[in-house]
Parts: structure tokens; C-alpha cells; sequence
């Protein structure tokens, strides 16, 4: 069977057929609104509601509809059920009017919208109560429930591809900041298993350093492949993954998810049938080579993975909920709750009895409050992330996807270790690379803070050992690695077989320093966003000082006074070994002025024990550090050399998509050409535009972007964040098209080992600081927006000092709104704008407030 993905396509297969009609309801619906002044005072409505209310099922009660029109009470009912994560098409609409009588349906428009409710009559107040009767019943029996979020909020598999199946497993994981579950099929598939994966767990030492795989819950012996219809609807509003399986002529109903409000905690509900009996046993051991022992406890079974050299693990308890218990009678199906809890630790076994303990709670509270929770949790982060996009369905499909999967990657307590493919694969082996600092945090840094502040902990954390490394190699301050795992300490492999199956050494562990500088920036983009104070003046100095520490001892000043950096990888992978890459060069020229005006702003000199003498030099170093600029091109040469190289240009010999350059050219040709991997200078004008010299990030794109290969799956969001300033709009909307299906189309064909959690932070990014022109500068937002024609508006909510802030916008008119006064910059012109907000009209190219 082959596999197609698409979007917002709705459930389907038996139980799950439209809700309302005069035979009523006879799928799950998770809310109720009663249009009347009269119901709730009329048995036997009146206890029917109550008895649906104790079940776990909201009801609510505003007065009739005007004519049938939507009213304000109907909205605001609507959007109180919406930020509760419940979604229209899941209420029950009941109305009574005395033109019409009783009707019922379901809110098949979103919140916000004018239109009607359809609604069909409803035969009398006895006829109703029944129908709600049987939304008991259906909760009581365990009816999963069916997929329900709005368009725009849906991905849909239907299929079942062995060729794509490692993909779609990435593309479905549903995680919750310390664990993820891969999207593998509730059945049997042989090219994907089931895959648990908890943040900061590892086993292994050294470049061998990689996630250590947790039990997994069981799967059915039944093989996917022998579904003669299968569909999978990963719901992004609600963290819930369907998966529908036809076998035989009977159908099996799975609905999953990772819980967000108890993370840790993974819950499945399945109604497996005679066709698709459920697992043998409620959890597996992970594939490979594991220490694991397992046991059983009150109430539920464990098993434990454990690290064989940090002596950390993952200990996984599950409680199960059967009906009916034991084999049907009549053949019918059995439903089944799991409740899986994962108790992990870094450095030390975790105990059994704790996560059997959380096991069996959650099955105390059983399904349907855990399903309920989650909804809200999930709500509530979207409701300070999301990003709309009007007139543009398959980006604003792609966008929410990677906004979830941003979120549900990063845990918001702790430290968060935050690998290139997040916690929904294995590729890179989990390492930490400047993906985590540089492309995912900001994200995270303008919508949900804690875990922005998780991330740099991570750092924090790791000062000590990144410190050592410095000391061991001579210099001074810290040097933090270019992939990191469990200890701080560099565990980039030394070599490893390229895709060509060619061997070929790895110096970015040795040579890629610009890390260094990214986690100073990082700290800085995270107090840039939040204003935590408390973070800048503690452990965020200590980052941007041992940073410009390091950079200050790692200069090399030359006999006419300029300072050099030698030897470095830029983030152009393809030439090693360089000196004076513009990037690293003036990165580590940020990092020094950056630290020195912080010292001299937040901290006497006392305080943190730096002279006047050590700051003067890094002001000085920065000055006399060389960045490339030819004047007379207005370009910043990559590295000393690079246009001597040969000039090829990629655009000329290749499509403009993401190519691997050294294996269409050869490692070689590549490393003698000026072929560029992914944004190298470019990169400065996105992270530091203010240490370049200012109207000259066109010149520069126009050199660098036709001579960049777009090898690196985080250079198309960049490329488009880049093309938006400089008003190329269409380049701008094509390299976003490209970094939105990188994943979802599997354009580099590595998606199998996890998505690329990057991309998806650049995407935002690009969205963002590119068309929005939303950045922080100088403790005001700047907001400076421009939008491609396929656009009706672009809508951004992000955090800003600690207040929410929704910018709205057209070509033609921005709207900003706080909920609490902050300052804004539009046109360069300072405003305060507050809960009342404030509108903007564009003439010619300038912003004129409106009102
Ligand atoms: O960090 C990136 C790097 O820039 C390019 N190669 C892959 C790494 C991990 O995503």
C-alpha cells in the first residue's frame, strides 16, 4: 500500500460519521452548548447535562441565537471552549427558539466566525436527553475520541509506505520536553519500531555518546502491511495522533499522545478488534544491545534501560485499563488504556516504584481527564505561539507542524538538552549542536521563556567542563563544544562514512569554534526577548565573559597590530581549516564588545572580578579584528583566500534546492571552489546585522546566495529570512516553501533519523524577524513587516518582557497588540502600545499610525 500525506482530511471508517441529524449523535463529542433560556431548568435535560458534566464533559449554557444568527455569547462561548482545547466541530450545538423548536449539530466554524451552526430538529425534550444519555455511555464504554481540530491543524497520512514509514514515524511523534514517542504504527511494521527517547539520557562515551533508547509500549502482532486501509491524523492543536486501521472489514481505532501537562506520561486508548488483537505485552525492550531488567509491582509491570558507562536510565511502568475485561463473548472489541510512565536520569538508575506510583495515578484519573488536561496544556501553548497565515493553506499546515514540534521537544524546568533532531530520532545521535542555541531558543525565547531559560541552563551547566577544555588547550575562558552530550566535554566523531559510503575524516570538532560564540549570543537573545535581568546579571554574564575570555586568548595579533583567528571550520562546512572566517571572526568581535558593554552595565567591577585593564582589551582586540570587507564590492570575503578559489556558481549548475555539493562536485572540487554549504556571511546579517556595515546585505546576497549549494538543511530558512529584508520577496517566499517541506517532503532524505529541529526554529525565524521584521532592539520591538502577494495577512504572538504580544498584518495595515504596555519601534519611531493596541497604515514605504 503506498502513502499519502495531506492535510486537514477528516477521520474516517465506522464511529466516526458526522455528529447531529434526527438519529443524533453517535460519535464522542467533548463539549456541549445549550442555546436556551429553558433547558437547563427542564428534566430530563437537566440531569442528563449534570450526569455529562460529571463525566468529565463541559456544558454550557448562554441564551438563544437570535434567529439563528451567532451572537457574542456564542462566540465567546466558542472561544472559551477553544482555549480550553476543544475544538468547534467536537460541541454539541443544542438550540431551542420558538420559531424553530429544538434543533442540534455541531459548531462546524471556528471561533470568531459568523457563520451558523448547521442544525437539524430534534423530536422532543426526551429525544434529547438521550441523545445526551448516549454521550455517557459512549465515554463509559470507552469510545475513542475522534479527530477534530480545525483546517490548518491536521496532518493526515493515509497508507502505509515501507519506503516512507521511518519518515512518516518522525513526522507523528508526539513528545513532551524530557520524552518523545515515535510515530511508529500501533501494528506491527518491520522497517520502523516503536522508539522512546528521553532528553539529556545518555549511554556511551565519547564520540560514541548517543540517546539511550527507553522501553517502548507494545505494539499489536498484527502487520501493518496487511491493512487494507490505513490513516494516521496527527492533530496539532490537541498532541494527539489517530491512527484508524481497516482489517478484514473491521476497523481499529487507535488515539495517542504524549501528555503535556504530566510530561512523561504517555496514554494510549485503542478499541483493538478480533482482526487486530492488542500486544502480547504491554512494553518492549528497545532494539539493540541493552542492559534492561524489568519486574512487577502493585498494579502495573516496569522495565528498565540502563546506561552501561553513566549509569543513568529509563525506566518505563505501565498500568492498563481493559472492557470489556478478558475475551468478548461476542466477538466484539476489546478497548484498552495505557498509561505509561517514564521516570529518567542521566547519571543514576531510576527507580520502578516511582514511575509505577505515576502510572497508577494517571490510571485513577483515567483517560479522559488525562485527554482533557493535555487539550488545555496544548491550548494554552498555542495560544502564545501560534503564527497565521491567511491565504496560504500548505504553509500554514507546515508551520504549525514545526511550531509543534519545537514545543514539544524542549522540557520548561531543569536543563534541557536539545538535540539536532529533538527527541524524535536518533540521527546526529542526539548531540547538541548550535542548531539548539542558534535556531531553535529564540523560538522558545519569544513564546514559552522557561524553556529558553532550560536550554541555556544546559550551558550553564556545562561552563565547568568547557572551561577545562580552554585550559587544555592552552588558553583562557571557555570553549564549549561543537557537539555536546551528557558531560560538556567535545564528542564529535573524528571520521565517519559519508552518503556515498566513502570514509572521511571530521575535524568540526576541533576547528567549528564559532560554537562558542553562539551560546553567548544565545544567552543574550534569550534576556533580549524575556528581560530577565536576574539571568543577564548571573549566570548570563558568566557566559558572555568566558567566552570573550576564550576569544581574547585565542586571537593572534600580527606585527602591523590587525588580530586574526586561524584554523576554524566556518558554518560552510565544505572548506576546513580556514583563516579569518568572516563568520567566526566577527561573532568573536560581538562576543567582545557584547561583554564588555555588559560588564560595564550590569556588574561593578568588584563584582565580578574583571578589570578595566581585561575589558579595554577585548574592545581593543574586537577593533583590530579583521572581518574581510572589500570596500569597493561591499562584500565580506568568507575567508582570507576564498575569491581565489573556483568560481563556480551553484545556481548555474544545479537546481535551487538543497544539494549536497560534495557529493554532486566531489569533496575536493568542492574545497577548491567557491561553493558555499549554507549561510556562512549571510549568517551575520541574521544574528549580528548591526556589526556589518549597514546597506550591504544585498551585495552580499547577491554574491553568496547563487554560490551556496543549500547542503545544510538550516540554509533555506535563513536564505528566506535574509531575501524578506532585502525585499526580494519572491526569493523569500521560495526559500521558505523549501525549509517548510524539508521534513515533510523529506527533501534531504534524512528524515528517517528525526526531524530537523533547526529548520523548523528557522522557519519561525524567518516568518518572524524575516516578513514580520519583529526583533528586539535596544529593549523595544521592533516590528517592520512586509508580506509576499500570496498573503492576505500574517498574524505572529510571541512573549515580549513578559507581556503577550499579537501582531496582525496586511500589505496595507499592522495591528499590535499587548496585553500589557510595551515598547514598540515602527518605522524607527518609538511607541508605547498597550492592551488597547495600536493600528498602522502603510503609505508608500513608511508606517503611519492609524489612530
Ligand atoms: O549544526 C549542523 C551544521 O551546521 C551542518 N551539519 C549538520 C549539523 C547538525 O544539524
Amino acid at each position: 500500500m503506498s502513502a499519502r500525506i495531506g492535510a486537514d482530511v477528516p477521520p474516517d471508517g465506522p464511529g466516526s460519521p458526522a455528529v447531529g441529524g434526527a438519529e443524533g449523535p453517535d460519535r464522542r463529542i467533548e463539549a456541549v452548548l445549550l442555546a436556551s433560556d429553558r433547558l437547563m431548568a427542564t428534566e430530563p435535560v437537566a440531569s442528563a447535562a449534570a450526569t455529562l458534566a460529571a463525566a468529565g464533559v463541559p456544558v454550557v449554557s448562554i441564551p438563544p441565537l437570535p434567529h439563528g444568527e451567532p451572537s457574542a455569547a456564542w462566540q465567546a462561548a466558542l472561544q472559551q471552549l477553544w482555549g480550553a482545547g476543544v475544538s468547534p466541530s467536537a460541541v454539541l450545538v443544542v438550540t431551542q427558539d420558538d420559531q424553530a423548536g429544538l434543533r442540534v449539530g455541531t459548531a462546524t466554524m471556528g471561533p470568531g466566525s459568523a457563520s451558523a451552526p448547521e442544525l437539524s430538529p430534534v423530536e422532543d425534550l426526551g429525544a434529547l436527553a438521550c441523545l445526551l444519555a448516549t454521550q455517557v455511555e459512549l465515554r463509559r464504554r470507552g469510545e475513542p475520541p475522534a479527530a477534530s481540530a480545525p483546517p490548518g491543524w491536521m496532518l493526515t497520512i493515509d497508507g502505509i509506505d515501507p519506503d516512507t514509514e521511518r519518515a512518516r514515524a518522525a513526522q507523528l511523534t508526539t513528545a513532551a520536553g524530557r520524552i518523545g514517542w515515535n510515530g511508529a504504527p500501533s501494528l506491527t511494521e518491520s522497517r520502523v519500531t516503536p522508539m522512546v527517547l528521553a532528553a539529556g539520557v545518555y549511554d556511551g562515551q565519547g564520540a560514541d555518546s548517543h540517546l539511550l533508547p527507553g522501553p517502548v509500549p507494545g505494539v499489536s502482532p498484527t502487520e501493518a502491511s496487511a491493512a487494507t486501509r490505513a490513516r494516521r491524523v496527527l492533530d496539532l492543536r490537541g498532541g494527539l495522533v489517530h491512527e484508524t486501521f481497516e482489517l478484514d472489514g473491521l476497523v481499529t481505532r487507535v488515539v495517542r499522545f504524549a501528555s503535556l501537562a504530566r510530561p512523561g506520561l504517555l496514554v494510549r486508548r485503542a478499541e483493538w478488534t478480533r482482526a487486530c488483537p492488542p500486544p502480547a505485552r504491554p512494553l518492549a525492550a528497545p532494539v539493540g544491545e541493552l542492559v534492561t531488567d524489568e519486574g512487577t509491582t502493585t498494579g502495573s509491570t516496569w522495565q528498565r534501560t540502563r546506561s552501561g558507562t553513566l549509569g543513568g536510565g529509563i525506566v518505563a511502568a505501565v498500568a492498563t485499563a481493559r472492557w470489556p475485561s478478558g475475551t468478548p463473548t461476542d466477538g466484539g472489541p476489546i478497548v484498552e488504556d495505557q498509561f505509561t510512565a517514564y521516570v529518567a536520569d542521566p547519571s543514576a538508575p531510576p527507580d520502578p516504584e516511582h514511575a509505577a506510583a505515576l502510572a497508577r495515578q494517571a490510571e485513577e484519573l483515567g483517560f479522559d481527564h488525562l485527554l482533557a488536561e493535555h487539550r488545555r496544556q496544548w491550548a494554552h501553548r498555542w495560544a502564545g505561539a501560534d503564527v497565521v497565515i491567511e491565504g496560504d493553506d500548505e504553509l500554514q499546515l507546515a508551520t504549525r507542524f514545526a511550531l509543534f514540534h519545537l514545543m514539544s521537544s524542549v522540557s520548561d524546568d531543569g536543563e534541557a538538552a536539545v538535540g539536532a533532531r529533538g527527541l524524535t530520532g536518533t540521527g546526529y545521535r542526539g548531540h547538541v549542536f548550535w542548531d539548539a542555541d542558534v535556531f531553535v531558543l529564540p523560538f522558545l525565547a519569544a513564546t514559552h521563556p522557561p524553556s529558553a531559560r532550560a536550554m541555556l541552563e544546559y550551558r550553564v551547566q556545562r561552563l565547568p567542563a568547557a572551561l577545562a577544555t580552554a585550559r587544555s588547550l592552552g588558553r583562557r575562558g571557555a570553549r564549549f563544544p561543537w557537539e555536546s552530550a551528557h558531560d560538556g566535554r567535545d564528542v564529535t566523531p573524528r571520521s565517519a562514512r559519508d552518503r556515498a559510503g566513502r570514509f572521511v575524516s571530521i575535524r568540526t570538532g576541533q576547528l567549528e569554534e564559532h560554537i562558542v560564540a553562539d551560546v553567548a549570543w544565545a544567552a543574550d537573545t534569550y534576556v533580549a526577548w524575556t528581560g530577565d535581568v536576574d539571568f543577564q546579571r548571573g549566570p548570563g554574564l558568566e557566559l558572555l565573559v568566558e567566552t570573550a575570555r576564550y576569544w581574547a586568548s585565542r586571537v593572534r595579533i600580527d606585527p602591523d597590530g590587525d588580530a586574526h583567528i586561524d584554523g576554524v571550520i566556518g558554518p560552510d562546512e565544505y572548506h576546513e581549516c580556514v583563516d579569518d572566517n568572516a563568520f567566526t571572526n566577527v561573532m568573536a568581535r560581538w562576543n567582545l564588545r557584547r561583554a564588555a558593554e555588559l560588564v560595564e552595565a550590569v556588574s561593578p567591577e568588584r563584582d565580578v572580578g574583571i578589570t578595566s585593564e581585561e575589558r579595554h582589551r577585548w574592545r581593543d582586540l574586537a577593533e583590530a579584528l579583521v572581518d574581510g570587507f572589500e570596500p569597493d564590492r561591499g562584500i565580506y570575503e568568507q575567508f582570507r583566500g576564498f575569491h581565489d578559489l573556483e568560481p563556480l556558481v551553484m545556481a548555474e549548475i544545479a537546481p535551487r534546492r538543497p544539494i549536497a555539493a560534495d557529493l554532486l562536485l566531489g569533496p575536493e572540487r568542492v574545497r577548491q571552489a567557491q561553493v558555499v554549504k549554507q549561510a556562512d556571511v549571510l549568517m551575520l546579517y541574521h544574528l549580528v546585522p548591526d556589526e556589518l556595515r549597514a546597506g550591504t546585505l544585498e551585495s552580499n546576497l547577491r554574491f553568496y546566495e547563487p554560490r551556496t549549494a543549500h547542503g545544510s538543511s538550516l540554509s533555506p530558512a535563513i536564505h528566506a529570512a535574509l531575501f524578506a529584508r532585502a525585499g526580494g520577496l519572491e526569493q523569500a517566499y521560495e526559500a521558505l516553501r523549501i525549509a517548510s517541506r524539508i521534513d515533510l517532503d523529506d527533501l534531504t532524505a534524512t528524515t528517517g533519523g528525526g526531524l530537523h529541529i533547526a529548520t523548523m526554529g528557522g522557519l519561525w525565524q524567518a516568518l518572524v524577524h524575516g516578513f514580520a521584521g519583529m526583533r528586539p532592539r535596544d529593549g523595544r520591538l521592533q516590528v517592520d513587516p512586509l508580506l509576499p502577494p500570496q498573503w492576505s495577512a500574517l498574524e505572529i504572538t510571541a512573549r515580549f518582557h513578559g507581556s503577550r504580544v499579537t501582531i496582525r498584518c496586511t500589505s496595507q495595515d499592522l495591528h499590535i497588540h499587548a496585553e500589557r504596555p510595551i515598547e514598540v519601534l515602527v518605522d524607527g519611531e518609538p511607541q508605547r502600545v498597550g492592551p488597547e493596541g495600536r493600528s498602522f497604515r502603510r503609505q508608500g514605504s513608511v508606517w503611519e499610525p492609524s489612530r
